[in-house]
């Protein structure tokens, strides 16, 4: 047996950040465990980590480029796989022009340095309008937002949960997802701090999640409907003078473009969604709503905050706009314990496109783009719909949007029928399945990391650097030597300009690869000056990183406006009569004709919300012995007076309908479910023919997306309704047990 050894390096598999000590013998894992002396996460991990070795030894992960023939899959060069797709790619788009070729790029892109910060030239190369990301069945409401009030896209300010004593929480269950769009590891630990200083945690979910359940309170709520939640809290601010004259309020009223006016007209748009209007509709009484508002304006460090459950709903956007307006009215954004913006050590906003929006809209629905990115709602019918300008072909990046976009059936037709699709991934998953050719990036223990995203929505300042644990195996690639391959054989023959500069771009990074980028962002970022010069040694650079295995800490979170504003005016820049357009949707769904849900979903009984548990993984380490064992977790979430009501038992075999079709799981009853409302997590469903995943897991679970519907909508931003869908159902006879 070789010498035990040990290795210090981050998680990359969520938003926490992990991190991780592992002990290795040079070729094996021994074990994983967390990292005591990482300052953030202090020795948290989750059952996920050890998710990491069975990756790395999984014999289903793909490691050799595949060709489909009529033969089956065939394994051929890496040069030969190139070459054959860019050769492709070219036809396609001399053929049918540049927008035929589609991208979708998955959620593991943002959890690996190489490809955020060589995927552009890929992007670039392609040069196609038809681009889409898991941005748009997620944050896309956060990052408009971001665009239209602070200028950039993603300055995302994130909740100071660590000195707040008042946590408003909507549609988030960190306890499970281990936080989003707030980095926050251990923070279960985190939460019951804020109880322990006298704090309170209110939770609004239409499940008692399991964050729920640590909180100071929860209050169920219908779905889709935090809206009117939210608009009658800033009404009660208003009607009961509840909006403080302070130092906060007084900074964010000298930095906000037109306040007085703006104030006022936001008085007038939330006028007549009072408490009691709203009640019913929420499920939430008018008095438990003036409370809450009396209580998050008077406490002394309070933030709201919402996630999933409020961005990929109906009113999206609008509901990221009223927790902000909630936050700024009452002074708690850019305060401590309140919403805060970081000061990541590589900043890669300047590098990223501040955004811009409805610059060109989708052929068939005419959805306007955002930042350059179309909603992957549409993705489908742009594949299937003719007429020209229809997508011939798809290259998909670490992602599944068979199993991750809404209506995955449709989306399994599209890709089937496409002339060409690539895939970059290193599992034959459900949309790959259809690939022509995969080329397979190397393990994410195999790639050095640096966090370059997580460390700007994290609650705590920290910077680390981990190195890979194992070498990279020969003929092997790096998802961003991919990227950079086909990017130069993609712009082989186009104008003296556009070769010369990916000539300049393979001269310095194809060796280097992100090494050199990130040494010039940390190099240039916030914490040069506390270190000397560009060039000294003391400078906080790569190397200096390198240094410090276990992280280094870079202090809480402190205010930074208005430097943090990208606006060239620096202000904040409300821009109200955009965001309250959208209440001319709030009255026609709640009070009148139209139905309680956008899109082509007809009325019925049940609404339908998805789940996260912290065992899985969006759609993929489900073939992970050790976190798929036990009883099966793809059930459908039922109230007992409902299962009551329409006959079903405990474990019985439930049909779920919906517009798009339907799907069969077992009930699991339980009150921590609202009445009216189901719950089944997605991810599941991997029975589609030709994937490998070879755990029990292949035949266990159904796809929520089977039945969720591309046509629904939040129309303000495009993001996609994941939550809240119109579902009906019936018991069938077979009876098994869950
Ligand atoms: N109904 C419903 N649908 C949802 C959600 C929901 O809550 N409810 N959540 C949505 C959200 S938030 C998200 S982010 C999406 C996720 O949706 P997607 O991003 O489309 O899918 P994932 O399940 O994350 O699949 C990731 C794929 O990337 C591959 N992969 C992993 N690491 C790497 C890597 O380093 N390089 C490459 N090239 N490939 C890699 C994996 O093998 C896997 O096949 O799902 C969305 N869909
Ligand atoms: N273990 C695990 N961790 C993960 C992931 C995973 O799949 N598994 N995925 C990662 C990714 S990609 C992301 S984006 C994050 C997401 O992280 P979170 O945003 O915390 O996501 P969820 O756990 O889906 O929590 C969404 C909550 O919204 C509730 N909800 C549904 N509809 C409504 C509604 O209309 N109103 C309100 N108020 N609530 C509603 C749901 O019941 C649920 O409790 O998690 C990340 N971490
Ligand atoms: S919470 Fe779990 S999955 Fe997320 S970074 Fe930490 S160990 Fe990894
Ligand atoms: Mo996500």
């Amino acid at each position: 047996m070789k010498a035990e050894q040990t290795h210090y390096q981050s998680c990359v598999l969520c938003e926490a950040m992990c991190g991780l000590v592992i002990q290795h013998d040079g070729t094996k894992i021994l074990s994983i465990k967390g990292d005591k002396n990482d300052p953030f996460s202090q020795g948290y991990i989750c059952p996920k980590a050890m998710a990491l070795k069975d990756i790395y030894e999984d014999d289903d992960r793909i490691k050799h480029p595949l060709l489909k023939t009529d033969r089956g899959w065939q394994e051929i060069s890496w040069q030969q796989a190139f070459d054959k797709t860019a050769l492709a790619i070219k036809q396609i788009q001399a053929e049918y022009g540049q927008d035929a070729i589609a991208t979708y790029l998955g959620n593991p892109n943002v959890h690996n340095t190489g490809s955020m910060l060589f995927v552009p030239w890929l992007l670039k190369a392609l040069h196609s309008k038809n681009s889409y990301s898991a941005t748009s069945v997620d944050q896309l409401p956060h990052q408009m937002l971001s665009y239209f009030l602070f200028g950039h896209q993603l300055q995302i300010p994130v909740p100071d949960i660590d000195r707040c004593d008042f946590f408003l929480m909507l549609g988030a269950n960190p306890a499970a997802s281990n936080g989003s769009l707030m980095s926050a590891p251990n923070i279960k630990k985190r939460l019951a701090a804020i109880k322990d200083r006298g704090g309170k945690i209110i939770v609004i979910d239409p499940r008692k999640t399991e964050t729920a359940s640590l909180a100071s309170s929860h209050h169920f709520i219908q779905p889709g409907s935090d809206a009117l939640l939210l608009l009658a809290m800033i009404q009660t601010l208003y009607a009961e003078n509840l909006i403080p004259i302070n130092a906060a309020t007084k900074k964010l009223a000298a930095i906000t473009l037109n306040w007085e006016q703006e104030r006022d007209n936001i008085k007038t748009y939330v006028e007549t969604y009072t408490p009691e209007r709203v009640a019913d509709k929420t499920g939430i009484s008018a008095d438990e709503i003036k409370h809450l508002t009396r209580d998050f304006a008077s406490a002394q460090h309070a933030v709201c905050y919402g996630r999933m459950g409020v961005s990929t709903q109906q009113f999206g956007l609008l509901c990221q706009y009223l927790i902000m307006l909630l936050n700024i009215l009452t002074g708690r954004l850019d305060q401590q314990g309140g919403m805060m913006f970081t000061r990541p050590a590589a900043n890669i906003l300047k590098a990223v496109p501040k955004g811009h929006f409805d610059r060109y809209r989708s052929r068939v629905r005419q959805r306007p783009e955002f930042s350059g990115e179309l909603p992957v709602a549409v993705m489908a019918e742009e594949m299937l719909v003719e007429g020209s300008g229809k997508i011939k072909a798809l290259i998909n990046i670490a992602g599944n949007p068979v199993l991750s976009t809404p209506n995955g059936q449709q989306m399994d037709k599209a890709l089937e029928q496409l002339d060409f699709m690539l895939a970059i991934d290193f599992y034959i998953n459900e949309s790959n399945r259809h690939a022509n050719i995969i080329l397979p990036p190397v393990s994410p223990l195999e790639r050095d990391h640096y966090d370059l995203v997580f460390n700007l929505l994290a609650v705590r300042n920290t910077a680390k650097f981990s190195k890979a644990l194992f070498k990279k195996p020969q003929n092997t690639q790096h998802d961003w030597q991919i990227f950079l391959q086909l990017a130069k054989r993609l712009f082989k023959g186009r104008t003296w300009r556009e070769s010369a500069s990916i000539k300049l771009l393979m001269m310095f990074f194809l060796k280097s690869g992100p090494k050199l980028l990130l040494d010039i962002l940390l190099r240039t970022g916030p914490y040069s000056h506390f270190l000397g010069s560009f060039f000294s040694s003391k400078h906080l650079s790569l190397a200096r990183l390198k240094a410090q295995p276990h992280g280094i800490d870079l202090g809480e979170l402190s205010p930074c406006l208005p430097q943090a504003l990208w606006h060239e005016d620096k202000t904040i820049h409300l821009n109200t009569a955009f965001f309250m357009a959208d209440l001319q949707r709030v009255d026609d769904i709640f009070w009148g004709s139209a139905n309680a849900n956008s899109g082509k979903t007809k009325q019925k009984p049940f609404l339908l919300i998805g789940r996260r548990h912290i065992r899985s993984n969006n759609s993929w380490l489900h073939n992970s012995l050790r976190l798929v064992k036990g009883r099966n977790r793809c059930t459908l979430h039922i109230h007992p007076d409902d299962a009551l009501h329409n006959g079903i038992t405990s474990g019985q075999t439930v049909k779920v309908t919906s517009v798009s079709g339907a799907i069969e799981l077992p009930a699991q009853i339980t009150n921590t479910i609202k009445r009216g409302v189901l719950s089944i997590p997605h991810g599941w469903g991997h029975h589609r023919e030709g994937i490998f995943l070879s755990t029990a897991s292949r035949h266990a679970g159904v796809s929520i997306n089977d039945i969720s519907d591309e046509t629904a909508l939040d129309v303000l931003s495009g993001n996609a309704v994941l939550n809240g869908i119109a579902v009906s159902i019936t018991a069938l006879k077979n009876h098994e047990e869950t």
